[in-house]
């Protein structure tokens, strides 16, 4: 019976997987009662005023009561340090608590100091630094200027809407408390019991608008199969922007319906100014975007700003169905600064390991221990790097994790040091989901020690995943989390060593049969949280417990952990990818824009299946894949079961080595990936950057999002057009900014637009005039066996001739960096010498060395170079000229990277 079921299920799945987005699985705003509801809310319908009376000042907040008819809410404005202000609504008298995220925040925010400014009958203004916030009593409403500019007004609308948890609302009769796809008014009465006591909860849904005067355009909300800038959505129109993690295959593109992951983070852009707004809610949330330039009548700009018209505008409204109102104002006024004030309140990935930046070689799935080395093998025959091997769901023992599958993986410990002793890798995947069977260890210590996700009525949770009949842990009990990271060890998880790492996926939650593939809301978590409040949280809650786990395990090593549902501050433990795409042009062209607005919520470490999951690219798709896909920061193949095997040595000679060019360009660029990375920890800058971050000025660049900025010196186009023999690339920074293309050394600079030719050997990637760049260009197999090599700088010389960057430099695996274990070295290029010099007072005794220099748009009539060290007082250093004069390379000066010195053209 059970295993009909289960090839029930199967078929079922497969089925469903090989359709197409189902539309018909996932709620519009329409048929979710609370979007619904507080979509329909008319522009100054809501009542709330501040009682000035009940006004409390202190050094870094102010409080008052806010009131709609006998409705009494606690609002606190707080200051917080960077630059950030914090609202905060919560019912002045709840019968029941809210929600608030507990995974989120890196830690509690600082607080800042804030000043009166000015108190009168119906309004009060505070400042903080050069930021002033006016809070008006009635109509309640705030407004933010930055350097007396009003940048941002919180329910300029008259949106905000609080519902509290009480009695049953007159004209609802279909609740906000959903568990079906499409709402069942039959399903109010049943889902207004409380789960934990018999009085009935109401609705609990939470909205506020949030506009951005002059703000030309809008950017961020991950997770969506949508372009870098936010679109219009409307009633009538676009349905709002959905934040709840789902699992939708053969997801959208073009599209506000709801992905894998929520981050709750949005950017308002012009030339003059960027302010951000974090809505600190995990329950599920939709987004309406109004955006004047579009042309919308709900555009509201008169009623905003009474007096002052502004020529452009954007209105945000965020609703949310639990929760409380946290929403974090981050004042910019750049880009950079107000992603920085986003990640000074979520956090940064800490360093990764190095083998983390190269290669990956995934499946679903590699057939057996056997297939795992061939392939390895065939990468090492056909002169192709790979550090890591993935292993999916099939490796286990009848998708039990934490087992092997008898047969197919039987010696999983050969296997791995097949893969380690050339400095490999391996990855296996841990999903969230349970096996019910009796005698399966996790199932037996979950059902006895109560770890398990409850219904309702107590009873566990029972839903169906691909085991079967599968339970979900609990990860919000402490008692399961403590359970969970053991479950790592390598006692308990046989066969595994400190050298396999993590793969979470499938937790959204994805159940087969639950409302729209998930976890009904009613569920109830540890705390009595119903999984409502805490849905969008829960992956993270997941991958929180992986880490530490991995940190349990392994604690001298940094852990490394793949995700596929994500929230604000997953960062801070794991990784993530945009899950199942397919292979076709669109998806490719998409795996940009969904990259860089993850690294705009603080997420940089991102990437997308290379060839696309679903389905068979063919060989010129699959080279531009490759081609792109080096310059996102997780650079992993991967595909679906049912597709070809297309592991790159797979294909004809000229195919193979144009991946194989991809691939060692990739290699080559590790050492400045792992800069970056380590820069990204101390500043929090992204890693992967659109071009308006770094451009903030630039009108021409406010929509490109098929070119990315890796750091500040790499540019990449992404060519996702067939057959195409020029392509129209925009070179942003004016007629001084040089950029030169990395393969031909040639020089762009100008207006910006320039036509390039392109064949299928050429992708189109450019060195900004300006930067240095330490490369790695030695061939080898795999990252470990280069950690000795010698570094090639690139000096790409600006339109002054001079040129500067970063090199960092540690074991690439350990703590060790924060004992001051590393080199951080800046080079510099000016009047013809470069210069090397050690940023922190630190040592790692490496033995690399500098085997060469090239130099981007060099000064002309050199004949030599001279080194000056304390190792070499004096040495002559050969120089030639190639590439039509395009370069100068200064050959072997073999000084070591850890010593101070300088080379003077002459
Ligand atoms: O575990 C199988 C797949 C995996 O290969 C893929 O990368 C995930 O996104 N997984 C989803 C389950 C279902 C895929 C149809």
């Amino acid at each position: 019976m059970a295993r009909r079921l289960i090839s029930l299920l199967f078929i079922l799945a497969s089925t469903l997987y090989s359709m197409g987005v189902d539309k018909g699985n996932f709620k519009t705003c329409e048929q979710s009662s609370f979007c619904r509801r507080l979509r329909g809310m008319t522009a100054g319908e809501s009542k709330y005023k501040l009682d000035l009376n009940s006004l409390q000042i202190s050094d870094n907040s102010i409080e008052a009561n806010l009131l709609n008819g006998d409705v009494k809410l606690k609002f606190t404005l707080t200051a917080i340090n960077g630059n950030i202000f914090r609202i905060q609504v919560d019912e002045a008298n709840p019968l029941y608590k809210r929600y608030k995220p507990q995974f989120a925040l890196k830690g509690e925010p600082q607080v800042s100091k804030l000043s009166l400014l000015e108190r009168s009958t119906d309004s009060v203004s505070i400042a903080h630094n050069s930021d002033k916030v006016v809070l008006h009593a009635e109509p309640f409403k705030l407004e933010f200027y930055h350097d007396k500019e009003l940048v941002s007004v919180v329910n300029g609308r008259g949106l905000f809407a609080f519902e509290q948890y009480r009695k049953k609302q007159e004209n609802t009769n279909d609740e906000g408390q959903e568990t079906q796809a499409v709402d069942d008014p039959g399903m109010w009465e049943e889902n207004f019991k409380s789960h934990h006591d018999s009085k009935p909860k109401g609705p609990s849904a939470i909205g506020m608008d949030i506009s951005f005067p002059g703000a030309l355009r809008i950017y961020g909300l991950p997770e969506h199969g949508d372009k870098l800038p936010l679109r219009t959505t409307g009633p009538g129109g676009v349905d709002p922007y959905r934040l709840y993690n789902l699992d939708v295959f053969e997801y959208e593109l073009d599209s506000t319906m709801a992905l894998y992951g929520a981050v709750p983070v949005v950017y308002a852009h012009s030339p003059k100014h960027t302010v951000g707004l974090f809505w600190h809610n995990s329950a599920e949330t939709w987004v309406d975007i109004n955006n004047s330039k579009d042309g919308n009548v709900m555009a509201s700009i008169v009623n905003l700003v009474s007096g002052s018209k502004t020529e452009s505008n954007i209105d945000v409204h965020f609703m949310s169905e639990s929760g409380l109102v946290d929403a974090f104002m981050l004042m910019g006024p750049s880009p950079k600064d107000a992603v920085k004030q986003y990640v000074s309140l979520t956090g940064v990935h800490p360093l990764p390991q190095y083998y983390t930046l190269a290669y990956h070689q995934s499946r679903w799935n590699y057939n057996d221990q056997d297939d795992v080395t061939t392939v390895v093998q065939n990468f090492d025959a056909n002169d192709m790097p790979v550090d890591v091997m993935w292993l999916d769901i099939e490796y286990t023992n009848g998708k039990k994790y934490f087992t092997w599958d008898p047969v197919k993986f039987s010696h999983p410990d050969v296997m791995i040091q097949n893969l380690t002793t050339t400095g490999r890798k391996l990855v296996v995947i841990i999903d969230p989901h349970i096996k019910r069977e009796s005698g399966y260890f996790v199932h037996e210590d979950a059902l006895a020690n109560d770890y398990y996700v409850k219904n309702k009525d107590g009873s566990v949770y029972e839903g169906w995943c691909w085991p079967g009949s599968s339970s979900y842990l609990d990860f919000y009990k402490p008692e399961t989390i403590e359970y969970y990271k053991d479950l790592y060890s390598l006692e308990t998880f046989k066969g595994t060593t400190h050298d396999v790492y993590i793969w979470n996926d499938m937790n959204e939650p994805s159940v087969f049969n639950g409302p729209e593939v998930t976890m009904p809301k009613d569920c109830i978590h540890h705390g009595g949280w119903e999984h409502r409040d805490v849905h969008n949280e829960y992956a993270l809650a997941h991958v929180y417990s992986t880490f530490h786990g991995l940190m349990k395990r392994t604690p001298n090593k940094r852990p490394f952990i793949l995700t596929r549902g994500h929230f604000a501050g997953t960062q801070r433990y794991g990784i993530i990818w945009t899950g199942d795409n397919i292979a076709d042009w669109a998806h490719l062209a998409i795996s940009y824009p969904m990259c860089l607005n993850e690294a705009l919520g603080g997420i940089s470490f991102c990437g997308a299946d290379v060839g696309g999951f679903f389905n068979n690219p063919d060989v010129e798709l699959l080279q531009r894949w490759y081609q792109a896909s080096i310059w996102l920061p997780f650079f992993r193949a991967h595909a679906h079961i049912d597709t070809r095997r297309r592991e790159p040595f797979l294909f004809a000679d000229d195919v193979k080595n144009r991946i194989r060019t991809s691939l060692r360009l990739r290699y080559a660029h590790l050492p400045y990936w792992y800069t970056l990375f380590w820069q990204h920890e101390s500043a929090g800058e992204p890693v992967i950057r659109p071009l308006f971050y770094a451009y903030p000025t630039d009108e021409n660049v406010l929509d490109v999002d098929n070119e990315l900025l890796v750091g500040n010196s790499i540019l990449s186009r992404v060519i996702a057009e067939s057959g195409v023999s020029t392509i129209n690339v925009y070179l942003p920074g004016g007629p001084n900014e040089y950029w030169y293309d990395i393969e031909d050394f040639k020089l762009y600079h100008g207006t910006g637009n320039h036509n390039i030719p392109v064949s299928l050997d050429k992708s189109l990637v450019f060195y900004r005039g300006g930067s240095i760049i330490s490369r790695k260009d030695r061939p080898r197999r795999s990252s470990p066996l280069m950690r000795n090599d010698p570094y090639t700088l690139y000096i790409a010389l600006d339109s002054t001739h001079k040129a500067d960057g970063y090199l960092y430099v540690d074991d690439g695996e350990s703590f060790a960096y924060k004992n001051k274990k590393y080199l951080y070295i800046h080079f510099s290029f000016e009047d013809n010498t470069l210069t090397s010099e050690l940023v922190d007072k630190t040592d790692y005794p490496t033995t690399e060395w500098i085997e060469r220099l090239v130099i981007l748009g060099p000064p002309k009539g050199i004949k030599g170079a001279k080194l000056t060290s304390k190792t070499f007082p004096s040495v002559e250093l050969d120089t030639s000229y190639s590439n039509e004069d395009r370069i100068l390379v200064v050959r072997k000066p073999g000084v070591a990277v850890r010593e101070k010195f300088s080379i003077k053209l002459h």
